[in-house]
């Protein structure tokens, strides 16, 4: 068998880096990236096409044609090798004639899980595995997490102030972040397979959540809320948008914890506790329905035949499994405090991504879910970045 070259790594490399294309584009599928080189030279290049096929080698090996015929391969996950929505990407490479194949990670799927590797192997064809092994995890992370644990991978994104604050009571949307840090957030958004924020949230802040950067627009990922007594107005900007890009609203039994609390906002909820002379940002139309209730079952149904998918879960980690179970691999969540709170107690937090602004919000601020400006123990920051007057602050999850 050949050993891995610094060459290998570089074509890795480049996959790698192609596979990035899509990510957010290919659920339920991961996006991966393929490259077939011969005599130095790429002769094919593709990645996982949105909506999950055809995958990266078929297409890949169709631009490289008869020049494919002696070549590597170099494939950041392994080639599938059974009969899905499309024929195995191991049949379409032992027939291209390929020499070589290089592999950066064996695939979790069970339909696969080495057999790919077994079948070009068995057809006299070279393999090499583990090829930028650790680059591979990172590309595939959200796709290995839902493989293995069942459960997306989730993201926490957090704007805060420079005292700490990620809003004002009662003031709707704050602006705390400059327009550098606003485009990362665009492609982040299209870069995941849902998003996710509180019904406090989204009735004080009527968001749509979808991509809006030029060119991206049709990258939205599909939206959530975590609503237990479903609060969401009819008329918000995401219902009326849910025939468009996907809303799941996530409704749950009394004992659910997805209740809004007086750590998000909520404005104008007359059953919440919510202090006197806080004016309420809401239009009439956007005003919360009177919360708990009979007429859940009738919100349920104005919810539905707006082209919401109303589902039932009780807790993070059931909403997760429910995700998960759709082919969602990647979870993005955007606030507020407490849905962020939620998550991060229920120990479902990967990565924390903080954007801290310059100004302070001070009087009647809406405190992070953390610390002022940092993040909890058992977060390590890999990165820091300046977006214009801001900073922003990669974090992972220990282990
Ligand atoms: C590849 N190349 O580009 C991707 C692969 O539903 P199907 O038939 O498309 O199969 C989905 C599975 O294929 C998915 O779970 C994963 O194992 C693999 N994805 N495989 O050879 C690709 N995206
Ligand atoms: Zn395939």
């Amino acid at each position: 068998m050949s050993e891995p070259t610094r060459e290998d790594e570089r074509f890795m490399a480049a996959a790698l880096r192609l596979a990035r294309r899509n990510l957010g584009q290919t659920s339920t599928n991961p996006s991966v990236g393929c490259l077939v080189v011969r005599d130095g030279t790429i002769v094919g290049r593709a990645v996982t096409a949105p909506g999950g096929r055809p995958h990266a080698e078929a297409q890949a090996l169709a631009e490289a044609g008869e020049k494919a015929r002696g070549a590597t391969a170099y494939v950041t996950l392994e080639p599938c090798a059974h009969h899905g929505k499309t024929p195995p990407c191991a049949d379409a490479l032992i027939a291209s004639g390929v020499a070589r194949v290089v592999v950066s990670i064996l695939d979790p799927d069970e339909r696969v899980a080495g057999s790919g590797v077994v079948m070009l192997r068995n057809a006299g064809i070279a393999v090499d595995i583990g090829v930028l092994h650790e680059e591979g995890e990172r590309a595939l992370e959200a796709y290995l997490m839902r493989q293995r644990m069942k459960r997306p991978y989730v993201t926490l994104k957090l704007a805060v102030s420079a005292d700490g604050m990620i809003g004002r009571e009662g003031a709707g949307q704050v602006r705390i972040t400059g327009a550098v840090s606003r485009a990362q957030v665009q492609v982040l958004r299209a870069e995941t397979d849902a998003i996710l924020v509180g019904v406090g949230t989204a009735t004080a802040d009527d968001p749509e959540l979808t991509v809006r950067m030029p060119g991206l627009e049709d990258r939205s990922p599909v939206r959530v809320v975590l609503d237990r007594r479903l609060d969401l107005p009819v008329g918000s900007k995401l219902v009326r948008s849910a025939r468009e890009v996907s809303l799941i609203v996530v409704a749950g039994d009394a004992a659910c914890p997805f209740s809004p609390s007086d750590g998000e906002k909520v404005a104008g909820r007359p059953d919440e506790g919510q202090g006197e002379g806080i004016s309420s940002p809401l239009t009439p139309a956007l005003s919360p329905q009177a919360g708990g209730g009979g007429d859940y079952d009738a919100r349920r149904a104005a919810l539905e035949s707006a082209g919401v998918e109303v589902l039932n879960a009780d807790t993070i980690p059931d909403l997760l499994t429910a995700l998960a179970s759709r082919g969602i691999s990647s979870l993005l969540v955007e606030g507020g405090a407490r849905a962020a709170g939620e998550f991060l107690a229920a120990g479902l937090v990967d990565r924390i991504l903080l954007f801290t602004g310059p100004a302070a919000i001070g009087e009647g601020g809406i405190p992070s879910p953390f610390e002022r400006t940092s993040v909890p123990a058992g977060f390590t920051r890999r990165r820091t970045a300046r977006y214009g007057d801001d900073i922003f602050e990669d974090y992972e999850r220990d282990i």
